[in-house]
């Protein structure tokens, strides 16, 4: 290569360069085209090669050209380069940007699950009546689940097929939130008079009114001189309050292991008040168990069965909550529709 050819095609190359740079459109393309300008293979870098076999003043004069050539391309690279990346900030800033004068979005608000709403106005009620909220644990043991509250081991309630047992020898699913009539008769003395909300678990097929998994509000008040009447007042003042001042309650026989005399209470139906309807059949509705404490469940937690006397009751959350709601299936109250949900504020 000779200086005239060298000159050439510093002149081409730098036009060729400005051109190029300021048609980069990205950081890029600004990158490619200095390699084409001034890398390894560019046509600029050959001339640079060729310097040493030119004369003397031939190479003085290439070299202060290549120099200004070189310095002229790097200094518009650079100031493409800072323009390039302005407009890149300038970009994201936009896309990034928050337009303070849009209107707000309101986040939904929730609310409570109707189960929640029922289990609160059942355990208001009570506490209203001086009784004190008691819990305890979802996993059981034997003597408290069964053997304390005079549930004898041939009981069918011990079966597998009605209890969920863990792979721990002795311990339970709790079947009924009486296991805490048990928990909390051992650990206080008498007076008690407790409201006990809590989850329990049995092994039946879900329908209509049935569940696996499902909610208990147990009572229990142990004194001296608590009698049947005192029982059957609390529940009638219970049903008044939960479902309004017309509701009646009826009181049948009926067996539990740890109570004596047992009674099962209905409800005079919502709809037809005790006539008879389709929704309820005979005009009542099976709300809880009831019954006096068995004096050898009292026995079995040191209290004097000569000296106390108490009653008890317990009844399931989502049944109340399907009559109150007229709800016609139970499993709709754990399927998490918002449709149904929205019905109790959550929107
Ligand atoms: C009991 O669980 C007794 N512990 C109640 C009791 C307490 C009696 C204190 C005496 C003294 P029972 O198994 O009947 O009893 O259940 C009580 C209530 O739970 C029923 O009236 C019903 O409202 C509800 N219930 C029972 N089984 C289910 C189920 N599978 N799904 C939903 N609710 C149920």
């Amino acid at each position: 290569m000779d200086a005239a050819e060298a000159i050439q095609i510093l002149d081409v190359e730098r036009e060729r360069g400005l051109a190029l740079i300021d048609e980069a459109a990205s950081l890029e393309e600004l990158e490619a085209a200095r390699v084409s300008l001034l890398g390894r293979k560019a046509r600029f870098t050959e001339v640079q090669k060729a310097l040493g076999g030119l004369a003397d003043e031939d190479r003085r004069t290439v070299g202060k050209l290549a120099n200004e050539t070189r310095a002229v391309l790097n200094a518009e690279l650079q100031a493409r380069g800072a323009e390039l990346e302005r407009a890149g900030e300038a970009e994201f800033l936009e896309a990034d940007g928050v337009d303070v004068t849009l209107p707000g979005r309101h986040p939904r608000s929730g609310s409570l699950h109707p189960l929640s709403i029922v289990e609160n106005d059942i355990v208001d009620t009570f506490t209203r009546m001086g009784y004190v909220v008691a819990e305890g644990p979802e996993i059981e043991d034997d003597w408290h689940n069964f053997e304390a509250l005079n549930i004898p081991p041939d009981h069918p309630a011990r079966t597998m097929k009605d209890s969920l047992y863990l792979a721990i020898p002795g311990l339970l699913l709790r079947t009924e939130t009486s296991a805490v009539q048990i928990r909390t008769m051992e650990s206080q003395d008498p007076p008690v008079y407790i409201v006990v909300p809590g989850r329990v678990f049995r092994r039946e097929a879900a329908d209509t009114t049935h569940s696996s998994v499902f909610h208990q509000v147990e009572c229990l008040a142990v004194d001296e001189g608590l009698s049947f009447a005192h029982l059957r007042g609390t529940l009638e003042a219970f049903a008044r309050a939960m479902f309004g001042p017309r509701r009646r309650i009826r009181l049948n026989p009926t067996y539990f292991p740890f109570v004596e005399p047992g009674a099962e209470v209905e409800v005079s139906c919502f709809t037809c008040d005790g006539v008879g309807c389709k929704v309820c059949g005979n005009g009542w509705i099976e709300l809880l168990g009831s019954g006096m404490v068995h004096p050898n469940v009292l026995e079995n937690c040191g209290y004097d069965s000569e000296r106390y006397t108490g009653f008890a009751f317990g009844m399931g959350i989502e049944r109340v909550a399907i009559l109150r709601y007229e709800i016609p299936d139970m499993r709709m109250l754990l399927d998490t529709d918002i449709r149904l949900l929205a019905q109790f504020g959550a929107a």
